[in-house]
């Protein structure tokens, strides 16, 4: 362990030093956020200088390189992870409590950056802790959005969008490299010149935008590997601020190219509704991507010089879903514009350095982009991409059998639109799914025509949660639990938790299992009371469903329960109901209404339960705002219940059903995603498996015989009246009725197969938590979920992506 402070004393001066060259007072006159900052100040001055000494270990030894490419981070807050990844956190904890202060009320101060939607930028994140934490040089590369995922308030029961202003503090963990910066050109129109014989091409009349990096350390667990998250921001290349314009008054326009410029990096996802936001996506891709790519090879010919060929051998890109699909492109266009090499030379390279994976099949998240609109904003990548898809074509074997159609699958180019899931298959050597049964998915259905003609570029490899920040640090009692019954060695070797196996016959220990998930209640108890006012009673069941709001995950579903098991306990008040707090957590897209209309439907049902004295002792329904990754590890560990509940065949993998797994809940889910694999690992009969398979739901539609309205006639006891509560007032209270998710149900077929899951998940549910009185029988189960999730450790998906990817 690489231990940044020896001893309490040692901290305690630097401590106080720091504290008082940030603020210019004593810690004990500071406020709460200089303490915060100065301590997270030494931190990162800490980790620079290990990540100076991991950067020259990694030319030393000549070791490859990874570059992870990702338009989202999510990295949450970094101080209590980076503490305990140098080994330092109880003896900076204690040392604070010395000098009178809380270290989590110190932590609480450090903004938690909104740099992503959900499991894809959690993902991302994950792997930059396993990257380091494995020794790997593996560097993050993706954009500093001055504002971050919109803010979720609820009003009236609806979520209302707020900005997400997470730099106003600063941010000390970042420095800005001026330096480093890399001019990056859009629009104009691609001219060719002759040089030595050859014919080169060149954009000009183009419209430059200087991107800035800013460095994030990235502390591996044990403190040894310091690796950098490197995020891009847009500015102009040269300020001309127009003071004529000023002296007018017109201060708007006097600074108007900066506005301009830094419009490119303002926001994550910019609304994409109009060509205006698309635009601006579009060049935020190009944005980080060509300026990734220039930084990777200035720091390539540094260490090996222009011996491009080596570049397989010492750099591996990978692109994080297609956002980054234009690494191949544009690594050709550097290569053989810039760098002089030929066509196909540059392609080996190209094709030997790039990977991908893929995170959905949902044809709607696939991108895809108007020709016109590409070859506007970036003319020269695009006759890249056109000279691509034209070997592609020529590449075809037209004595084949069905040859048109497998061209029609796989073109780049297609009615007007570049594919970039297509353009990112055909760039890269190896393609994988998140989950088992979403790589099959992928390998026989959506992408099959690839897969027949190159099965060796696919791959699975499962997904991963860092078992560190989402177990150890987010659960310090179960942790402390844990490291007291089979040692520490599981920070390190996830799949130690296995020993806890051992334990699942002690009384005594899992009696402490439950007391330690008692604890975690109250303490989230404890946030929801102070968020929303909302009290929540530890003693009854945690059922938990927190994600991103869509239709395929099914919050509706959950709500329709909710809902039917509600109406039949006001029917019968001896309808047997095991005590259960219903919570919910997520965002929605701003321009998503049907899952906006879910989540107020979930605050208008909680609005009607939580008053009504007659139900009020066995259900509860409470909405956390704001979901984040802070937030998320108080829910996690609170949880009894995880609510896996997609359409099965929709979720690629799911993240949060590992994190719940690891942290003791029970999986109430579909065999869809990485459920397969949790309910594989721990045992069926250690989860709550319910529905329609992934090949019944196919079956289902291919032979066209599901008909919502004979499910809802079938059903019309229970299911009827849920579905009659969407428009008869019965919810109506807080914002009115809910006719346009029944319409939704009704006149599209039930698409996503709510209703026709609707009976197996309500039995599967009462099944489950009838069985909640036997605690040591639950606590079993809780346990052996613990120790069955060593697999899902990002460390163990790390290292599958190093062996079997990037070779490094
Ligand atoms: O929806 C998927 C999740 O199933 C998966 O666990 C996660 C990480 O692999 O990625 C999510 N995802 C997919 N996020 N964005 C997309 C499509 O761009």
């Amino acid at each position: 362990m690489n231990k940044i402070f020896d001893n309490k004393q040692e901290f305690t001066e630097l401590y106080r030093d720091a504290v008082m060259s940030i603020s210019g007072k004593s810690v004990e006159a500071a406020s709460d956020l200089d303490r915060f900052n100065a301590l997270a100040k030494l931190v990162a001055e800490k980790a620079r200088t290990v990540a100076t000494k991991s950067d020259a270990r990694a030319t030393a030894e000549g070791k490859k390189r990874v570059y992870y490419f990702s338009i989202e981070f999510l990295i949450g807050r970094l101080l209590d992870n980076y503490l305990l990844n140098f080994g330092v956190r109880d003896m900076v904890a204690e040392a604070l409590d010395d000098m009178g202060f809380d270290l989590s009320v110190i932590e609480n101060q450090e903004p938690d950056p909104a740099l992503g939607n959900g499991g894809l930028g959690r993902l991302a994140a994950c792997f930059l802790d396993s990257m380091a934490a494995e020794g790997i040089a593996g560097y993050g590369n993706g954009m500093r959005y001055r504002y971050g995922l919109f803010k979720q308030e609820i009003v009236n029961g609806s979520q209302v969008e707020a900005t997400d202003e997470w730099l106003t503090h600063g941010y000390p963990w970042e420095v800005r490299r001026q330096d480093k910066a890399v001019t990056i050109k859009f629009g104009g129109h691609v001219e060719g010149f002759e040089e030595n014989g050859r014919t080169f091409y060149r954009t000009v009349d183009t419209q430059d935008i200087l991107a800035v990096p800013y460095d994030i350390p990235v502390v591996g667990y044990a403190g040894e590997t310091v690796n950098k998250l490197r995020v891009w921001a847009a500015e102009p290349v040269e300020e001309h601020f127009d003071l004529e314009a000023f002296n007018r008054g017109d201060y708007a326009l006097a600074d108007a190219e900066r506005a301009e410029a830094e419009a490119i990096s303002a926001i994550l996802y910019p609304n994409d509704a109009g060509e205006h936001g698309r635009l601006l996506r579009l060049k935020q891709e190009y944005l980080f991507v060509s300026a990734g790519i220039y930084s990777l090879l200035d720091t390539f010919e540094k260490e090996h010089g222009a011996n491009w060929e080596l570049l397989p051998q010492f750099v591996a890109i990978h692109t994080n879903d297609t956002h980054p699909a234009m690494c191949g492109p544009e690594l050709m266009r550097i290569l053989i514009d810039e760098k002089k090499l030929e066509w196909d030379d540059a392609w080996n390279i190209v094709t030997q350095v790039v990977s991908y994976t893929n995170h959905t099949i949902l044809p709607e998240a696939l991108e895809k982009w108007p020709i016109g609109t590409f070859s506007k904003l970036l003319p020269r990548v695009y006759q890249i991409i056109d000279e691509i898809s034209r070997r592609w074509h020529e590449s075809f074997d037209t004595t084949q059998e069905g040859w048109q159609e497998r061209l029609r699958q796989t073109a780049i180019l297609w009615d007007g639109e570049i594919r970039m899931a297509n353009l990112s298959v055909i760039c890269s050597h190896s393609v994988n799914g998140v989950a088992k049964i979403h790589s099959d998915i992928i390998k026989n259905i959506v992408l099959k025509d690839f897969y027949a003609l190159t099965p060796e570029k696919f791959n699975n490899k499962t997904n991963g949660i860092s078992h560190r920040r989402f177990f150890a640090e987010a659960n310090p009692t179960y942790a402390k639990l844990v490291t007291e019954a089979i040692g520490d060695g599981w920070l390190k070797d996830a799949f130690e938790l296995e020993k806890l196996k051992e334990f699942q016959n002690d009384t005594e220990f899992l009696k402490a299992v439950g007391a330690s998930k008692r604890a975690n209640k109250e303490r989230l108890a404890a946030y929801v009371k102070a968020e929303t006012g909302l009290v929540i009673d530890p003693n009854t069941v945690f059922d938990v469903q927190v994600k991103r709001f869509h239709a395929y995950k099914r919050q509706l579903m959950n709500i329709m329960k909710v809902m039917d098991i509600y109406n039949r306990r006001i029917a019968d008040p001896n309808f047997h109901v095991t005590p259960t707090t219903f919570i919910f957590s997520g965002k929605a897209a701003s321009s998503y209404t049907f899952a906006k209309e879910t989540i107020r439907l979930i605050n208008s049902v909680a609005d009607v339960i939580n008053n009504d004295p007659r139900v009020n002792e066995v259900m509860k329904v409470c909405f956390i705002p704001n979901f984040r990754v802070s937030n998320a590890q108080l829910i996690y560990p609170a949880a009894e219940i995880s609510e896996q509940i997609s359409t099965a065949g929709k979720e690629a993998s799911g993240t949060s059903n590992m994190k719940l797994m690891m942290n003791g809940a029970i999986t109430l889910g579909t065999l869809d995603g990485a459920n397969i694999e949790i309910a594989d690992l721990a045992g069926r009969e250690n989860e709550a498996i319910f529905g329609l398979t992934a090949p019944e739901v196919e079956q289902l539609w291919a032979s066209n015989s599901y008909f919502a309205w004979d499910t809802l006639n079938g059903d019309r006891e229970r299911l009827g009246r849920v579905m009659d509560e969407l428009k008869d007032n019965t919810f109506a209270g807080l914002s009115g009725n809910f006719e346009s998710i029944y319409n939704e149900l009704m006149n599209n077929n039930d698409p996503d197969l709510v209703m026709a899951d609707f009976r197996s998940y309500v039995d599967a549910w009462e099944k489950l938590t009838g069985s909640y009185g036997d605690q040591e029988t639950w606590n079993r189960k809780a346990l052996l979920n613990t120790a069955s999730s060593g697999w899902f450790s990002s460390d163990r998906t790390i290292r599958e992506y190093r062996d079997e990817i990037w070779h490094a």
